[in-house]
């Protein structure tokens, strides 16, 4: 099966990532998690993006805060699907973030999810691992049928309030 690369601009956006962590070892799918910063590690973030295909990797999933370039630089350096993550900061509510990560020139697309959407931005990246690996597919049609079941369970309890 095809690796999903999770790379973060900074360890401080680790709380947020780990969300996507957690969904993809439930979905039981590898994955591999990095430091690299668009501004800081530039060389890093370049190397690892053009090797990606090379090393196994399907997707790649690059979560930034404030001047959130990094899933654009990796976009830039690979024809491999790349979903952003923008996260929240103290300034702006996310939305530098999100602007940052979503404005992309044609061409070179950057999937964005939702300020710290961390958990759908692992859904994601598992959907397109599912459309070529059985297990991952089934495992995700599980997990909506479970979510499905939480819903109606809870609507049975709140219509006997
Ligand atoms: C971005 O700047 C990182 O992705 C992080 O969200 C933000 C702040 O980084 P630190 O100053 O906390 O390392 O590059």
């Amino acid at each position: 099966m095809k690796k999903v690369g999770i790379i973060m601009g900074s360890t401080s956006d680790l709380p947020v990532v780990e969300k996507a962590i957690n969904v993809l070892k439930d979905l039981g799918i590898p994955y591999e998690t990095h430091v690299f910063s668009a501004h800081r590690t530039p060389d890093e973030a370049r190397d690892f993006s053009r090797s990606a295909r090379d090393n196994g990797f399907g997707v790649i999933i690059a979560a930034a805060g404030m001047a959130a370039h990094l899933a654009g630089a990796v976009a830039a350096n690979t024809t491999l699907p790349v979903i952003g993550i923008p996260v929240k900061s103290a300034a702006f509510g996310g939305l530098d973030a999100l602007l940052s990560t979503v404005q992309m020139p044609s061409g070179i697309p950057v999937a964005t999810v939702a300020v710290d959407g961390a958990a759908n931005a692992a859904y994601l990246a598992a959907e397109i691992i599912a459309v070529t690996d059985e297990g991952v597919r089934e495992a995700l049609e599980a997990k909506r049928e479970a979510s499905k079941a939480d819903v109606l369970k809870k609507n049975e309890e709140v219509s006997k309030l």
